[in-house]
């Protein structure tokens, strides 16, 4: 089963994606996600000018060997632009797998560990008011989870708070926009959101928050503790996590579960996290951690410490990671929970796809491989567009993390 053919395809249905799409002899064909929001060309140059052409003639079983070379070969190892490249490498190849023996991808990682699996959706507002209608419409459509962010009284800006009602898409068209930041507004106002939000909702949904790398270790100690009343789902990326050891001063002072990983790249990024038990939920993606592959060695060491996982699934992962997340979910045993926000009806018919959602749960499908294709014709009318996410900058000018 030679690889005699691997392109990238670069489209914009609504937002930037790219995909890289390999063929082997028999003519079948494998798909994975390649986008990085915002260095998405920086992806793309890498497949094409240094891991194409080591990709040709290759034998498309040979899934963790062709990563093992991918990795060690390049001597300089990691780093989100490699490790995104390398994910799509290892995605097309369990694709085109599971499509060359007929079976569905999740059938070859030890077959289904669920039936379905348990999705959250994104509610967000621009005032209390409007996070608990958009909650209430995610509770009506039958999500078992969703995760709540609202804007900060007298603040112009916060994160998550986004301009439609499904299709939250932080990346703007141009260069990066600034955005302002409060830590002294933030942390008192979030517990009143959840307070209000428990009293219209009851205990049974699960509420999630999203802090966005924003807080230091006490603060986010702080946050947690003031909102353990609410019983979140989790508190997500309460600090940023360069550094592991800041995530033991959290863990020492409240029981709100923790989960943090989007932005990581390999399970050297988590290994501390997870053998320390700091975190509840490891957040590691398909398109981002070294694809199917890796993310199963991250998601084996966490099982041995009693975490689980909760994959990133932003609008920015393309319908392919989807795909590939939903098998994995099925498949893993310690599957937590999956983050999905809709991608717009521009993206669905550039990407059809066979995975489903019905009462707050999603399922792969049953199709063979991955079951997600590309519409080429479609995509290449949607050509690329320079877009950013935004910065952020505390109220007296000095940069902060977005
Ligand atoms: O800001 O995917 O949990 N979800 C998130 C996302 C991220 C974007 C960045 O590209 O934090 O909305
Ligand atoms: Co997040």
């Amino acid at each position: 089963m030679r690889i005699t053919d691997a392109r990238v395809i670069i489209c914009s249905p609504g937002r930037n994606f790219v995909t890289l799409k390999v063929t082997t002899e028999e003519g079948i064909h494998g798909l994975g996600d390649a986008t990085l929001n915002g260095r998405e060309l920086a992806v793309a140059s890498y497949l094409t000018d240094h891991i194409i052409p080591l990709l040709i003639g290759r034998d498309a079983r040979r899934i963790e060997d062709t990563w093992q070379y991918l990795y060690k070969g390049a001597y300089w190892r990691r780093g989100p632009v490699t490790m995104t490249a390398i994910s799509a490498v290892d995605t097309a190849l369990w694709d085109i797998l599971g499509k060359a023996v007929n079976r569905p991808v999740y059938e070859l990682l030890g077959g289904a560990s669920r039936d379905s699996v348990m999705v959250y959706g994104h509610a967000n507002g621009s005032n209390v008011d409007d996070t608990v209608a958009a909650v209430g419409r995610y509770v009506t459509a039958g999500y078992k989870a969703v995760r709540a962010q609202c804007a900060i009284p007298d603040m112009p800006h916060a994160y998550g708070v986004g301009r439609g009602d499904l299709y939250y898409e932080p990346a703007e068209r141009g260069t990066p926009p600034e955005t302002a930041w409060s830590t002294e507004r933030y942390l008192p106002f979030v517990p009143t959101l959840f307070e209000r939000l428990r009293r219209e909702f009851g205990p049974d949904v699960h509420l999630l928050h999203d802090v966005h790398h924003r807080l230091t270790p006490i603060e986010a100690g702080r946050l947690g503790k003031s909102l353990e009343p609410y019983h979140l789902f989790w508190m997500e990326d309460p600090v940023p996590a360069e550094l592991q050891e800041g995530f033991r001063l959290i863990r020492q002072h409240t029981t709100t579960p923790i989960a943090v990983g989007e932005v990581f790249d390999s399970v050297f990024d988590c290994h501390q996290l997870i053998t320390s038990q700091w975190i509840d939920y490891i957040r590691t993606t398909v398109v981002h951690a070294g694809g199917i592959s890796h993310l199963r060695k991250i998601a084996n060491l966490a099982e041995l410490y009693h975490v689980r996982t909760g994959s990133h699934g932003a609008t920015d992962l393309s319908p392919v990671c989807m795909a590939a997340a939903l098998h994995f979910d099925l498949s893993v045993h310690n599957f937590g929970i999956q983050e999905y926000m809709r991608h717009t009806d521009d993206t669905d018919l550039v990407f059809p796809h066979a995975y489903t959602f019905a009462d707050g749960v999603m399922h792969p499908g049953n199709a063979s491989g991955l079951g997600v294709d590309i519409d080429e014709l479609l995509a290449a009318q949607y050509p690329y567009e320079p877009a950013y996410l935004p910065v952020a900058r505390r109220q007296d000018g000095t940069m902060h993390s977005w």
